[in-house]
């Protein structure tokens, strides 16, 4: 079944204290928050990553870890998210069958969509939709309507991600994007509960 929530917000630097982020995320009732905490020591992500479990214990949201497995295992996240040159989603499976966890895995083409039918993971990601500052080795953008295609296409619960904004989430709505992901639209407001506000309420009337 693909899942239909909206927003997926992943915590990169946010202005606001990446608790704020966390607990705007879970007031909020986002379904899905990524801690991605790429140039961090491994130490500093550990801490915030039991952090992030204490606050997001219980609620509507679920906390997936980027990259590293052994972190998400650590503090009993609710997944992990990998991308094409990461560790395998079997192999992920294989080390953390823990049961109910949810695996991701980025995706760039609709080939490579197809080629993750077959792994099975919970949801891919799919873009960069847009150009993006935020990713520095980012592949290039393929843009709304092809992003749009891949979603409609694909049997797996998605969700568009790159250089996504309030501004340009209606037309990715509209090409076939379901669920969407934001960095900085959310990461570089000092309003992160008001910044998450507006793009759900927009989700929810462009949705189809
Ligand atoms: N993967 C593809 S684009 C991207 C990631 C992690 C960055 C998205 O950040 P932003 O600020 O929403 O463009
Ligand atoms: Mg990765």
């Amino acid at each position: 079944m693909k899942e239909q929530f909206g927003l997926y917000l992943i915590a990169t630097n946010p202005v606001a204290g990446y608790e704020a982020i966390a607990r705007a995320a879970v007031n909020c009732n986002v379904r899905y928050l990524q801690l991605r905490m790429k140039t961090t020591p491994r130490e500093t992500v550990l801490e915030m990553a039991y952090r992030f479990r204490a606050i997001t214990l219980d609620t509507e949201t679920r906390l997936i870890v980027n990259d590293d497995l052994e972190i998400a295992m650590e503090v009993d996240a609710d997944g992990i998210h990998l991308g094409q040159g990461d560790l395998s989603i079997e192999e992920a499976r294989r080390r953390w069958p823990a049961p109910g966890k949810q695996f991701g895995l980025s995706t760039h083409s609709l080939e490579q969509a197809r080629e993750a039918e077959l792994q099975a993971p919970d949801y891919i990601g799919i873009g960069p939709a847009y150009p993006t500052l935020t990713k520095t080795d980012a592949d290039p953008a393929i843009g709304p309507s092809e992003t749009g295609r891949i979603a409609q296409a694909t049997s797996l619960t998605s969700v568009a991600i790159g250089g996504i904004n309030p501004d340009n989430l209606p037309q990715l709505l509209q090409a076939g994007a379901t669920n969407f992901c934001v960095i900085s639209a959310v990461n570089a407001s000092a309003d992160p509960a008001g910044a998450i506000q507006a793009l759900q309420a927009i989700w929810k009337k462009h949705r189809f």
